[in-house]
């Protein structure tokens, strides 16, 4: 494992965990799938923790720097985090956290004593259908929920995506993909330290992964990510763009999933490495379902074929088999359910038709491409309020309710408009309260900023004198985007 500290060994990265997990049992048998949250730099010490966690028989909820204190207290608080392990560099981060639940410094139980014994008895309890990690998705009401990934997932997910892609020990993976999602997680990290491969863990800044590329086997992006290496590409001397694009033609794989990828982007990586990047479709409910082969043919805008044990149907709306429609999932990727919230688990799943295993409803709209055994294409979600913005699931609700709480605010929408940086282009719609004092767009994003992730914050803010509404008074979404595209295409 390569990071900003230098080269870490397998054997020392395993040494670290067993020497965390034998501090956190503390003459326990096992932590028992108690939630514990981690906050840590991208680097051999957050794998360290990681690790240490699962060996002791806990379940890892990732935090992130990313998030505000608001929100990540809202994490542990519906994780039911007691502790929180904190790398040197997050400290004062995490001090905002000590009120709700016991923050310890990660790098002190590192050096603890190895008790392999009790390390080895609490790992065996673990494993199969027990919790692993907790990971925190965007849904239709509002705040994320922690969706359980199961040990059982993430072998799976590790042995599928890696055969998929042909991972060997002889792979550097250069990953630069934030940490609290599925797709850095388990896609990127748990895959390539599944095969023994070595993984360059860095943050995302478009020069320094051009230059990184030239001992890189594989990289894996969302859309945003190659947008930006273009920009970056574009803007760079002869010499430089001459250098990045060896390093890129020598990468084995490149890989692209998390959000549509447009055709022009994959057509730009052609130009500039001789294939398009292979595209995958993946949740963080399922890892990564389906994707185009690593040696056959790659179809620009079309995600390819279900990997081996995954199952597919696509439902139309009345609930019957159809050649577009809602993509539903089954197997034994999918994840265990929402935590402490049965209501949506259960609205998640579905029955099925001839009496076998539950679907997963996934909410993407779907075909398969020229014919029913062609390559499947994402159309789009069954849902306005689920939005991507460079590959983070958004709830619109989630950010609508933040604004209302401002006393400008009387009413609001927020929409996804089409974007080529980020996919959806996050911009709230807002109709003012009268009585209060004037608030402008900056106002209104400072004020969203202060509770919710950077991402989460609207690019735009527009004041309308009102928004669009169905007989019921419910506002219509898809007018009122129309309505804005309408204008940004008049003026
Ligand atoms: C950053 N910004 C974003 C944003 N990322 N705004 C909207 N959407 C995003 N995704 C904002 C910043 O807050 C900042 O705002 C401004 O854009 C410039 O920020 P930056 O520092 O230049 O951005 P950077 O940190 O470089 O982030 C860009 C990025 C990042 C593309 C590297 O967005 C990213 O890592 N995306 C990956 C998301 C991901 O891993 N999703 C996987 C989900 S799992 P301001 O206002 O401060 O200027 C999943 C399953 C599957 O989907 O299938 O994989
Ligand atoms: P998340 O909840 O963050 O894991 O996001 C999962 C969602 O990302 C899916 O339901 C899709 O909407 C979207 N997604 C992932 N990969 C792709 C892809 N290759 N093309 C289009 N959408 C994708």
């Amino acid at each position: 494992m390569l990071d900003a500290s230098g080269s870490h060994s397998y054997a020392s990265v395993v040494s670290g965990s067993i020497r965390l997990a034998s501090a956190l049992l503390r003459g326990r048998p096992s932590l028992g799938g108690e939630r514990v949250a981690i906050l840590v730099a991208p680097g051999a010490r957050f794998v360290e923790a990681f690790f240490g966690v699962l060996l002791a028989g806990g379940c890892v909820v990732v935090l992130s720097p990313l998030h505000p204190v608001p929100e990540s207290r809202y994490f542990c608080e519906d994780a039911e985090v007691r502790l929180v392990l904190v790398s040197a560099e997050h400290a004062e981060l995490a001090g905002a956290l000590a009120s709700i639940c016991e923050v310890q410094a990660l790098e002190p139980l590192l050096a603890s004593k190895e008790d392999i014994g009790a390390v080895t008895a609490a790992a065996l309890s673990a494993g199969g259908d027990s919790p692993a990690v907790q990971l925190y998705t965007s849904g239709t009401t509002g705040k994320p929920k922690g969706a359980v990934i199961t040990h059982m997932n993430l072998e799976v997910q590790q042995e599928l995506v890696g055969a998929a892609w042909g991972f060997g020990p002889t792979d550097t993976l250069l990953h630069a993909l934030p940490l609290h999602h599925m797709h850095g997680l388990a896609i990127a990290l748990l895959t390539a330290l599944g095969a023994g491969a070595t993984t360059r863990l860095t943050t995302f800044d478009a020069p320094a992964v051009w230059d990184a590329m030239h001992d890189a086997t594989v990289f894996m992006g969302v859309p945003a990510m190659y947008h930006r290496l273009f920009v970056a590409f574009d803007a760079a001397d002869e010499g430089a763009r001459t250098r990045w694009s060896t390093n890129a033609r020598a990468l084995r794989l490149a890989t692209s999933g998390s959000a549509a990828l447009p055709v022009t982007l994959a057509e730009r990586w052609r130009t500039i490495t001789g294939a398009i990047p292979l595209e995958r479709f993946g949740m963080t409910e399922i890892g990564v379902g389906i994707t185009n082969r690593l040696d056959g043919e790659r179809f620009p805008g079309c995600v390819g074929f279900p990997l081996p044990s995954v199952e597919t149907r696509i439902v139309g709306d009345d609930g019957l088999a159809a050649d577009t429609g809602e993509l539903w999932i089954r197997g034994p990727s999918v994840f265990a359910g929402y935590h402490r919230r049965d209501a949506e688990t259960k609205s998640a799943f579905a029955d099925d038709p001839d009496g076998g295993a539950r679907w997963f409803k996934t909410g993407d709209t779907v075909t398969r491409d020229g014919s029913p055994d062609g390559p499947f294409k994402i159309l789009g979600r069954t849902s306005v309020d689920i939005l991507k913005s460079g590959g983070y699931k958004l709830s619109a609700l989630e950010i609508e309710e933040v604004l209302r709480e401002h006393p400008a605010v009387a009413e609001v929408a927020v929409i996804g408009l089409p974007d080529e940086e980020w996919g959806d282009r996050v911009v709230a719609c807002v109709v003012r309260r009268e009585t209060e004092a004037p608030c402008d767009e900056a106002a209104l994003r400072s004020f969203v900023r202060e509770r919710l992730a950077p991402y989460k914050v609207p690019k735009d803010v527009l004041f309308l004198a009102e928004l669009p509404k169905n007989t019921l008074g419910k506002v219509v979404k898809t007018s009122l985007s129309a309505e804005i595209r309408g204008r940004a295409t008049h003026t």
